[in-house]
């Protein structure tokens, strides 16, 4: 679950922290808390629903699956995250008009997805951390070999879930796809490979212009491919018109660079207790990050115009856009 924002109203960016839920707008302190409480609530409704599916998928393991890795699988996949991408892929579902239901194989997908990205970040050939969602990491609390395998048993396993979901046979094969191009060698897994590189080069001697190039290019990739894809996936499920596919893709694109702004700023701001993994690693590793690019209030201010940005492209849906609103206000606001 998310903590609550930092501030309900303090860095808003648009008037987002005046409306009720119900899209009504409102000067009143309580209808503004009472917005906040809401879609918590909600938040919470939608994430319990998603560890159902998780808790399903890792059941369905039959007896060839080694008691091991199921361990390893449910340790790091049940761990208490903030289920950001199934929620955005639940929210987007709905703000089409569709069914949350729908939505749940392809959003339980995702955090599989992104389970096994942290799994193997984590592993000492990368990130080499030892804390993650407030835990030791998989390959610490069990070991590195384990951890690997954990990771890629979590790869099939997501496409199992949406093949095995109820939805239609051409819904799924689109949500399919959508996952693999998001988090393949031209999405997720090539942000990656460019991260890794980027710290072997000496990125203080590049031209502003080069940091800044490699900047957008990572993190499109590595952390915008696959928040970008919850929401597509999440209108996929939904049934989507095009143009309302298009909306959620501007969208997706604007929160996903916003999330990771927010990211790199939490890194330097935040501590290890507040967001349950190591911080202050990336300035130590010689990362290029959005502070160390450009400066951390042009960081955030960046990462509020984004926000913006991602809000007015969900106008179009009217009153069914709330909860994706509140959702780019609250990465904007986040603290963990
Ligand atoms: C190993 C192929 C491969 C990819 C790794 C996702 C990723 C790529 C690395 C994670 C490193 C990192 C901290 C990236 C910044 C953004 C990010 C993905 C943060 C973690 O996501 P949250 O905050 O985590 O949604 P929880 O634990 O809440 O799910």
């Amino acid at each position: 679950m998310p903590s609550e924002p930092k501030s309900r109203t303090g860095s808003s960016a648009t008037s987002l922290g005046t409306e009720s839920p119900s899209g009504g707008q409102s000067g009143d302190n309580t209808a503004k808390s009472d917005g906040l409480d809401a879609f918590l609530e909600r938040w919470k409704t939608v994430a319990s629903d998603v560890e159902g599916t998780l808790i399903s998928a890792i059941d369905r393991l039959g007896d060839d699956c080694p008691a091991r890795l199921r361990e390893a699988i449910s340790y790091s996949l049940l761990a208490p995250g903030k289920r950001l991408r199934p929620i955005l892929c639940v929210f987007a579902c709905e703000a089409v008009g569709g069914d949350a239901h729908a939505a749940l194989g392809p959003a339980a997908a995702l955090e599989m997805i992104h389970c096994y990205s942290l799994i193997h970040d984590d592993l000492p050939a990368m990130d080499d951390d030892e804390l993650r969602r407030g835990r030791p990491t998989c390959h610490i609390q069990f070991d590195e070999a384990t951890a690997i395998l954990a990771g890629d048993a979590l790869q099939p396993l997501a496409f199992e879930t949406i093949l095995r979901s109820p939805l239609p046979p051409q819904a799924a094969a689109e949500s399919c796809l959508a996952l693999a191009e998001a988090a393949g060698s031209e999405g997720m897994v090539g942000g990656q490979m460019d991260d890794l590189l980027a710290e072997k080069r000496d990125t203080a001697t590049m031209a502003l212009d080069e940091q800044k190039r490699w900047l957008d290019a990572i993190h499109r990739r590595k952390t915008g491919a696959m928040i970008a894809a919850s929401v597509l996936m999440g209108g996929i499920a939904g049934g989507a018109t095009p143009q309302q596919r298009t909306a959620l893709g501007l969208y997706g694109r604007a929160i996903g660079i916003a999330f990771q702004i927010v990211d790199d700023l939490l890194d330097v701001e935040s501590t290890a207790e507040n967001t349950g993994k190591a911080t202050g690693k990336d300035s130590v590793r010689g990362k290029l990050t959005f502070p160390t690019v450009y400066g951390i209030p042009a960081s955030r201010e960046q990462a509020r115009q984004w926000v913006s940005q991602a809000i007015d492209a969900v106008e179009p849906f009217g009153e069914a856009a709330f909860p994706l609103k509140r959702l780019a206000q609250y990465i904007l606001d986040r603290s963990n």
